[in-house]
């Protein structure tokens, strides 16, 4: 994501120690610049930024607060557009997906689809890409992982199995039509020409490009391409979680006047935020992106569910059930990486946390494995483990004694900790800590 953007502007903006000093701002500006090629920002851009803060740093006075505030400011303005999701006036919304092959079209499909999903669409998804019969299992296995309808026929043309979908959404009072097209490695008239058909074939709303951020200005120029062939409506950047540079979500609306509508941030279904310039600009500052933490929680956390929980907690009943069941809400959320980086300050400082990776991790597995060898009535009050339930229980999941200590001390802590931070002045610690995460203070 953006690690060594943000880790580079707090060094930037920490080199202005004094008020007035036009020599540090000169070598702030020097930096600001080199950093902003090194990763992959547009040269044009660049200039532009740098121009932008040094004018607002001069005419407001130089000083650390200036400059951090001249910069969020000019940052935000590269944005502009739409953000997010819009609906057609009469539904159901067509979305064509767009982009050369591997870009990541069907993930992004998919997650759109959960996403939208999530806030009470209807969704059918329609497969379109016919050029590899295993493109169509794809779409097929992730529609059912995510529960959305699919859309497929056989032996048809892409351009016949769009506008049977048509007709079938519309019966069907479907809000949403997502069509995954084919890629190709490079860009080829005979690519143009089906999405072209397609698009002339039906009524379209949105047309999607999923960039891969890893190819750089390359896919810059392949979005150019498109844009100018077919007409794009917005950007899908996919694979921003292993782009650590970041500089493509900062240059390609300027260069080709197209929005990015949405962040892809991990091979998760979960994975997909919203672009929303304010969020962007305040992880790109270091001040976290609480809004949009707090909607990725509360799109997969059931709020009775929750309620409950947290009265459990508070009165120290939390069981090896309910962590279970917590796993499970954790893993909806998507990676730990997105996620972390959205809290404000760890974003660049939870490096070591970042890459838990709680489907693999070897402590949770050990939990998982403990608590299968466990009865119900031991996993609903894990104060009955005695020393002989704990040999049965070791025995039963190929662990030792040992490791059942370890993994129900770790558990313990971690109901403690729960149960602190569900207290009435946890909260408050909680919500302070987020009032603190002011995008000005950078430390
Ligand atoms: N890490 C990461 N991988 C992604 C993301 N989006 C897609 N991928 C991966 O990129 C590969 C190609 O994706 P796919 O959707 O099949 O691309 P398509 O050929 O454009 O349909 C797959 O292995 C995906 O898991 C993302 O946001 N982050
Ligand atoms: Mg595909």
């Amino acid at each position: 994501m953006f690690d060594t953007l943000t880790n580079s502007f707090k060094n930037i903006v920490n080199k202005i120690r004094f008020l007035d000093d036009e020599k540090a701002l000169a070598r702030s500006l020097d930096e600001l610049k080199k950093t902003l090629l090194k990763n992959d920002v547009y040269h044009k851009v660049a200039k532009e930024i740098v121009s932008q803060v040094e004018s607002e740093c001069k005419k407001n006075g130089i000083g650390k607060d200036s400059f951090s505030n001249a910069l969020a400011f000019s940052l935000q303005s590269v944005f502009s557009g739409n953000y997010g999701f819009s609906y057609a006036q009469k539904p159901p919304t067509v979305v064509l997906m767009v982009g050369l092959q591997g870009s990541g079209k069907t993930t992004s499909s998919a997650k759109l689809a959960n996403y939208l999903k999530l806030r009470g669409k209807k969704v059918l998804l329609v497969a379109c890409d016919l050029q590899r019969l295993a493109a169509v299992e794809q779409l097929k296995q992730l529609a059912t992982e995510i529960e959305v309808d699919i859309f497929t026929q056989e032996d048809a043309s892409p351009v016949n199995v769009a506008r049977e979908s048509i007709k079938y959404a519309k019966d069907s009072t479907y809000d949403v039509v997502i069509i995954d097209t084919a890629g190709r490695l490079s860009i080829n008239a005979e690519l143009m020409n089906e999405l072209k058909e397609i698009k002339n074939s039906i009524k379209v709303d949105e047309i999607f490009y999923v960039l891969d951020s890893l190819s750089g200005q390359d896919a810059v120029r392949s979005a150019d391409n498109f844009n100018q062939e077919i007409g794009l409506s917005g950007i899908i950047l996919s694979k921003f979680d292993s782009d650590a540079k970041g500089g493509i979500a900062l240059s390609v609306t300027k260069q080709i006047n197209i929005p990015i509508r949405f962040i892809g941030s991990g091979e998760k279904i979960a994975d997909l935020d919203i672009f929303m310039p304010d969020r962007i600009v305040g992880r790109l500052m270091g001040a976290g992106d609480v809004a949009g933490f707090i909607e990725k929680t509360t799109a997969v956390v059931d709020e009775k569910e929750a309620k409950r929980l947290t009265k459990k907690i508070r009165k120290g009943e939390f069981t090896f059930t309910d962590f279970l069941s917590q796993l499970e809400s954790i893993k909806k959320m998507g990676s730990m990486k997105s996620l972390i980086s959205m809290m404000p300050g760890l974003g660049a400082m939870g490096d070591a946390l970042k890459n838990v990776d709680i489907d693999n991790s070897v402590e949770i597995k050990n939990i998982k494995a403990m608590v299968s060898s466990m009865t119900q009535k031991e996993r609903d009050n894990p104060s009955i483990l005695n020393g002989s339930r704990k040999k049965r229980i070791a025995k039963g999941c190929g662990l030792d004694v040992s490791d059942i200590n370890r993994s129900l001390k770790q558990f313990e802590t971690a109901a403690k900790m729960a149960k602190q931070m569900s207290s009435p002045n946890g909260v408050k610690n909680i919500m302070n800590m987020i009032k603190g995460a002011n995008l000005n203070k950078m430390r």
